[in-house]
């Protein structure tokens, strides 16, 4: 007995389920071809089929190692499949083809091991040497540890130029909502973060992974990197990225609910620009690690002070505190002996004749504190009057 299986088979329902499913899935496609999305340098692409543009030399070996290895196969598929069908359709029974009969030819034996072996170790030697550079970290000029947690990314930069970095890098807030209320914009969706790494070009860059509660992985492929992050293990991989751009990744390791928001942006940028942005952090770090309610001695704001003078003000107005020419001399300076030390805030706020002595509003208040204290009793300036942080906060406002 046949049975034939009729629409009425099925409860109604089922259909009507089915129907709005298919016009759902239509209309999301609808949606998203309609809403217009471009190319992310430095990320994915609008129908991407290869790998990603290199800008490390291991991301271009590997993409020559795919190309490589692919031709091989090809060639070898074609090869294999062409004798296949050559002896099938020539040698047919129908044509009067009589099979050979033989056993253990010894020839047959020796090139069907030889030829692939020969196949293999031509396709090893070239991997196996990027596959060593790959693993190759050591004389890195900078060490960053990135450490994966549930669900973002904690960079440490632990050695090099910007040593003492340290920040959590996640999701921006917006994207969050977007992605909350269904509703993606942008080409970097669910790949924008508060605070991207930030590297120098052309400079080797070591990441350390590990990670704190689970299984993460730490990849950007553009840069061919893609590292696990094991908690309780370190893990490493460099990169040296010889393009400026902003480069992006995801984590790579499924790590729980949230593993598709905890995205990776690498900022590539000049050495001057590194060097600026090293600059800026450690200002805030300065800033963060003091305390503006800090009551200070004498001597200790003192000493502080003169390494501000030598990091910011002894280019003008010289260690001798003397100037020259336009710059006006702080040894002596009426403006520095005057017993209300609110004038001298007032210039190292504000700065003074139109620019020419800057405003120094980006340095905190403990280090405007120690640099007012350190002028107001180093060479002939022997006020002996301290200047705590409290009255530049004062100041400020
Ligand atoms: C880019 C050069 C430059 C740097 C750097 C600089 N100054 Fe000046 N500063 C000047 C010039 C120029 C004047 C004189 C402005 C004027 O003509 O009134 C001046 C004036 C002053 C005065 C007022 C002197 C007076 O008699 O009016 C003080 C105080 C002072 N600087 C302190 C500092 C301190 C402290 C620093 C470091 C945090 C610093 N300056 C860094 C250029 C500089
Ligand atoms: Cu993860």
């Amino acid at each position: 007995m046949t049975m034939t299986i009729t629409k009425q088979a099925y409860p109604p329902a089922l259909w009507h389920k089915a129907s709005q499913v298919a016009l759902a899935l239509a209309a999301a496609l609808a949606a998203s071809a309609a809403r217009a999305v471009n190319d992310l340098p430095g990320g994915p692409a609008v129908n991407q089929l290869n790998l990603h543009p290199p800008v490390t030399r291991i991301a271009a070996d590997q993409i020559w190692l795919h190309w490589f290895v692919l031709a091989i196969c090809a060639v070898i598929f074609v090869g294999v499949f062409g004798v296949m069908f050559y002896s099938i359709i020539k040698h047919r029974k129908s044509r009067g083809h009589k099979a050979a009969h033989f056993h253990e030819s010894t020839t047959v034996e020796i090139v069907w091991t030889v030829v692939p072996l020969l196949i293999v170790i031509l396709m090893v030697l070239p991997a196996t040497r990027t596959v060593v550079a790959m693993k190759d970290t050591s004389a890195s000029d900078l060490t960053i540890k990135a450490t994966g947690v549930q669900w973002k990314w904690g960079y440490e930069y632990l050695k090099g130029e910007g040593e003492g970095i340290a920040f959590y890098s996640m999701l921006d807030p917006a994207q969050r909502e977007m992605s909350n209320a269904g509703k993606p914009a942008g080409d970097d969706y669910l790949l924008k973060v508060d605070y991207p790494l930030v590297v120098p070009v052309d400079k080797k860059v070591r990441i350390i992974t590990t990670a704190n509660d689970v299984i993460h992985a730490w990849m950007v492929p553009a840069f061919g990197v893609k590292q696990d992050a094991l908690p309780g293990f370190v893990r490493d991989t460099w990169f040296r990225a010889e393009q400026i751009g902003d480069y992006y990744g995801q984590c790579a390791e499924l790590c729980g609910k949230e593993h598709a928001y905890m995205p990776i942006h690498v900022k590539v940028v000049s050495a001057q620009d590194y060097s600026a942005w090293v600059a800026g952090e450690m200002r805030k770090i300065a800033a963060r690690a003091d305390d503006p309610a800090k009551v200070w001695p004498l001597d200790e704001l003192v000493a502080r002070g003169a390494k501000v003078y030598a990091a910011n003000c002894a280019a003008c107005h010289q260690a001798s505190g003397k100037g020259a020419g336009a710059i006006k001399p702080i040894d002596g300076a009426a403006v520095v002996l005057d017993a209300d030390a609110g004038k001298q805030i007032a210039v190292l706020l504000n700065g003074q004749n139109n620019g020419a002595m800057p405003a120094w509003k980006q340095l905190s208040d403990t280090e405007l504190a120690a640099v007012i204290t350190f002028t107001k009793n180093q060479w002939s300036n022997k006020t002996g009057q301290i200047v705590q942080p409290a009255a530049v906060v004062a100041a400020r406002k």
